[in-house]
């Protein structure tokens, strides 16, 4: 029998030296709300997302053909910008068709940091089992890469990378402290999604900006099968293997 793939998380971008990544797969986790919204945009028919760093660089695309600007800092729309980085923006077809430049206080740095691996894809709770069937259908060493916020810890992707872990684990070749540690975080808060992750420091800053809804969606199981994945410096669709489907679950009790 072939070794197993080797699936890992990175609790951390400041951590992400300490992986080798350039020929792994790198999941950027950033539920609340960048990849999330990635996601929603590729859904409803954006032909791409640009994912930039900086403020400035995403300037650069202004009054560009086809381009909108979106992006946020400290959670608020960046002022000048068509879109803040709340999934329900993206919606009702205003994005089909077009280039997305987006950049986030932590979900787009970390896929900037990520990009010299051999391949980089997004993962949300709403892209959930489309995910990890990719992830399964590729078989390759694969890094989840929290976003956390300001290089710190948070709850909320450690959540979701255990949430991948346990559902994963038996393709894998899992074995480290912090797949451990996250699978059990997992574990303990998929009762009650909502409770825990209002323990987070996201969620009282996303609170106080009265954007509780971005949450609860940002929660939800299986709402598209895109995934995001980045070719020549912009996010788009992966082809997804159909022969997979049906195969696999769909992450109901995580339901908020
Ligand atoms: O940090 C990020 O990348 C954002 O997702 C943060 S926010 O939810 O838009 O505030």
């Amino acid at each position: 029998m072939p070794d197993k793939a080797i699936l890992e998380v990175c609790l951390s971008p400041a951590l992400l030296p300490l992986y080798p990544v350039d020929d792994k797969v790198v999941v950027v986790v950033d539920v609340l709300r960048a990849t999330t919204t990635m996601c929603v945009a590729l859904d409803q028919g954006a032909e791409k997302v640009i994912p930039v760093e900086t403020i400035e660089e995403c300037m650069r695309y202004r009054g560009k053909e086809n381009h909108i600007l979106a992006g946020e800092r400290n959670g608020r729309r960046v002022e000048g910008f068509d879109f803040g980085n709340s999934p329900f923006e993206f919606m009702n077809g205003v994005v089909k068709g077009k280039i997305l430049v987006l950049t986030t206080t932590n979900g787009t740095r970390a896929i900037k940091l990520a990009q010299d691996a051999h391949q980089v894809v997004a993962g949300a709770f709403i892209n959930f089992s489309a995910l990890t069937r990719w992830l399964i259908s590729e078989g390759r060493d694969t890094l989840l890469l929290c976003s956390g916020w300001r290089n710190k810890f948070n709850l909320e992707d450690t959540i979701f990378a255990g949430a991948v872990i346990h559902h994963t684990k038996e393709y894998f070749l899992v074995d480290s402290d912090a797949a451990f540690a996250a699978e059990k975080l997992y574990l303990n808060s998929r009762r009650n999604m909502m409770h825990f992750v209002k323990q987070s420091s996201h969620y009282r800053r996303l609170a106080h900006l009265g954007v509780v809804n971005d949450v609860k969606y940002c929660l939800r199981p299986d709402l598209t099968d895109v995934v995001p994945i980045l070719k020549d410096g912009a996010l788009m669709k992966a082809d997804i293997r159909r022969d997979l489907e049906g195969e696999f679950f769909v992450l109901g009790p995580l339901r908020p």
